[in-house]
């Protein structure tokens, strides 16, 4: 009787480790859920934000002169990080149009298209394009619409950037100087083209 008595109350204490022990383990195992979901969430970084605006000739009083900044300074050389995700938050002021082709008025390479003033679009009406920013190497269209008097327009996009490297960026839009529209700023770095530096 005792003898049995000591065998269930052995038994019991062995389920009673074997139990402990397996809710340890499950506990570790959660830790490291947590944990290594922490760590994958850091690897992927937040998207580098770049900020585009365009000032019109009449805002730097150069008539015919649009140009872009790229947050807040010279557009020459815009460096970006690789491999990244980029949040382009663009706003443009100008009122006037410099028609494309269709292709040209249509997003590329931008996840999802672009959203303007909150509504997401994949193409603007051709003739309602002020400036592009467009990265042919790397696939991206950014499409500018015509600016309403009353408010800039506000055009949020992303993409991304795969290895270092130097890249032409341009307004496909002939917003410049001459009968074209293509002088002046169309070939002047820092005004409607210039560089793309990505770096690792
Ligand atoms: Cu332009």
């Amino acid at each position: 009787m005792i003898g049995a008595i000591h065998e269930i109350r052995g038994k019991l204490i062995a389920v009673l480790v074997v139990g402990v022990a397996a809710m340890a383990a499950m506990g570790i195992m959660t830790m490291n859920g947590v944990f290594g979901g922490v760590a994958s969430a850091r690897a992927v970084a937040a998207p580098f934000v770049l900020h585009l605006q365009i000032r019109t000739g009449a805002m730097t009083h150069r008539s015919g002169w649009p140009r872009y900044l790229a947050n807040g300074r010279d557009s020459a050389r815009i460096v970006l990080p690789a491999h990244r995700v980029i949040k382009v938050i663009l706003t443009s002021p100008d009122t006037g149009s410099a028609p494309v082709v269709a292709a040209e008025a249509r997003t590329m390479g931008l996840s999802g298209g672009e959203v303007i003033n909150g509504v997401r679009t994949m193409a603007v009406p051709a003739n309602r394009v002020a400036h592009t920013f467009t990265v042919a190497a790397l696939g991206v269209n950014v499409v500018v619409p015509v600016a309403s008097a009353r408010r800039p327009e506000t055009i949020v996009a992303y993409f991304r950037t795969g290895a270092p490297g130097v890249y032409t960026w341009q307004c496909m839009a002939p917003c410049g100087t001459g009968s074209t529209g293509w002088g002046g700023p169309m070939t002047t770095p820092g005004y409607m083209m210039g560089q793309i530096v990505v770096k690792a």
